[in-house]
C-alpha cells in the first residue's frame, strides 16, 4: 500500500492509526480529534487500501486545521511522550534530522521517566580510554558504556537539560540530581556546567566540577601539575583532581581509583552500578 498524499497522511496521524498499519512508525503522535470516525477508520485498516483511503478523506473533507506533522523525537522525554513507556533502546534526533540520529538507552521508570542515559556501568568494563573514545562514546546500551560527548552536547544543545545519576552500593541505592545541566562542546574542551543539587548521595558534582575540563589519559585539561586522568585511571571533569570518579577503575578499592562518590562512598570503595543520565527540561 502507498500513501500518496501528505494530507493523507497528516489524517492519519490525526487519528493515530499509521502505526497500526506500519507505514510510519515515528509519526504516532496521539492527537485524536472529533473529526475522527472511529468505525470508518478501523475499516480502512482493515482494508489496507489508498482507495479506502481516498474514500475516508473524500468522506471527511476536513481541510482546514491539520495538525503540523510530528517532528522526529529529539530524546528519550520525546520517545516517552509518544507513548514509549518502556525502559529500552530507542533511536533518537537532537537536531532532529534523520542524518544525525543515534541510538539511546532511555530509563522510563526513574522519577516520571524520559531520561536519556550518557553513562552506564554495572560490571567490570574497560573506562580507561583515550579522548577520541570520550568523544564518540564506546560499549554497549545494554550494558557498559560511555554515550559519547559530542552526543551529550547535542543532547542538551539550545535546551535546558536536568542531570541525574543513579549509584549502587553493594545493595543500597542513591542518587543525586542537578536541575541545571550542559556541556561545551570539543572546542570548549567539553567544559561542565552543573548546578542545583538534590538527592540521596550527597554532592560530589557541582560543588567541585562545575567550569571543569573534561580529560583524558591522553588529554590533560585538569588544573593539577600532573595528569589526574592517568593517575586515578578514569576520565572527568577533574580540576585538581576530583570527590567523584564514575569512569574510574571498576572494582578497584585502593584510594580514589575506584567509582567514587566521596559524600557517600568515601575513596575506599567502588560502586557496583552507576546510570548517568540526562533529561530535557521542557520550555515552558
Ligand atoms: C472495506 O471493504 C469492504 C468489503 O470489501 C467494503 O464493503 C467497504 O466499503 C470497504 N471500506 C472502505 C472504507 O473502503
Ligand atoms: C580549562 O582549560 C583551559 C585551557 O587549557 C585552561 O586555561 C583552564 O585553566 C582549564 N580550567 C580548569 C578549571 O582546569
Ligand atoms: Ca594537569
Amino acid at each position: 500500500m502507498h500513501l500518496h498524499s501528505t494530507y493523507t497522511l497528516l489524517c492519519l496521524i490525526i487519528c493515530n492509526v499509521v502505526s497500526t498499519i506500519g507505514q510510519c512508525p515515528v509519526y504516532d503522535e496521539i492527537v485524536i480529534t472529533s473529526r475522527c470516525n472511529n468505525e470508518v477508520l478501523k475499516e480502512i485498516v482493515e482494508n489496507a487500501t489508498t482507495s479506502a483511503i481516498e474514500k475516508y478523506i473524500a468522506r471527511t473533507q476536513t481541510t482546514t486545521s491539520c495538525p503540523p506533522p510530528a517532528t522526529l523525537p529529539r530524546d528519550c522525554l520525546d520517545v516517552k511522550s509518544r507513548g514509549n513507556g518502556v525502559s529500552d533502546i530507542y533511536s533518537v534526533y537532537p537536531d532532529e534530522t534523520e542524518a544525525n540520529g543515534f541510538d539511546v538507552r532511555c530509563d522510563m521508570d526513574t522519577d516520571a521517566g524520559g531520561w536519556t542515559f550518557i553513562q552506564r556501568r554495572v560490571s567490570d568494563t574497560d573506562f580507561y580510554k583515550s579522548w577520541n573514545e570520550y568523544k564518540q562514546g564506546f560499549g554497549d546500551l545494554n550494558g557498559n558504556f560511555w554515550l559519547g560527548n559530542d552526543r551529550i552536547v547535542a543532547l542538551c544543545h539550545g535546551v535546558n537539560c536536568e542531570l541525574r545519576i543513579d549509584m549502587m552500593l553493594g545493595n543500597e541505592r542513591r542518587y543525586a540530581e542537578y536541575s541545571s545541566f550542559s556541556m561545551e562542546d570539543e572546542t570548549g574542551l567539553y567544559k561542565l556546567h552543573v548546578s542545583e543539587f538534590t538527592g540521596t548521595a550527597g554532592d560530589a558534582f557541582a560543588s567541585r566540577n562545575n567550569n571543569n575540563n573534561f580529560s583524558t589519559y591522553d588529554r590533560d585539561n585538569d588544573a593539577y601539575s600532573g595528569n589526574c586522568a592517568e593517575k586515578l585511571h578514569g576520565a572527568w571533569w577533574y580540576d585538581s583532581c576530583h570527590v567523584s570518579n564514575l569512569n574510574g577503575d571498576y572494582g578497584n578499592t585502593a584510594y580514589a581509583q575506584g567509582l567514587t562518590w566521596w559524600p557517600w562512598t568515601g575513596f575506599y570503595a567502588s560502586l557496583s552500578i552507576t546510570e548517568m543520565k540526562v533529561r530535557r527540561v521542557p520550555e515552558k
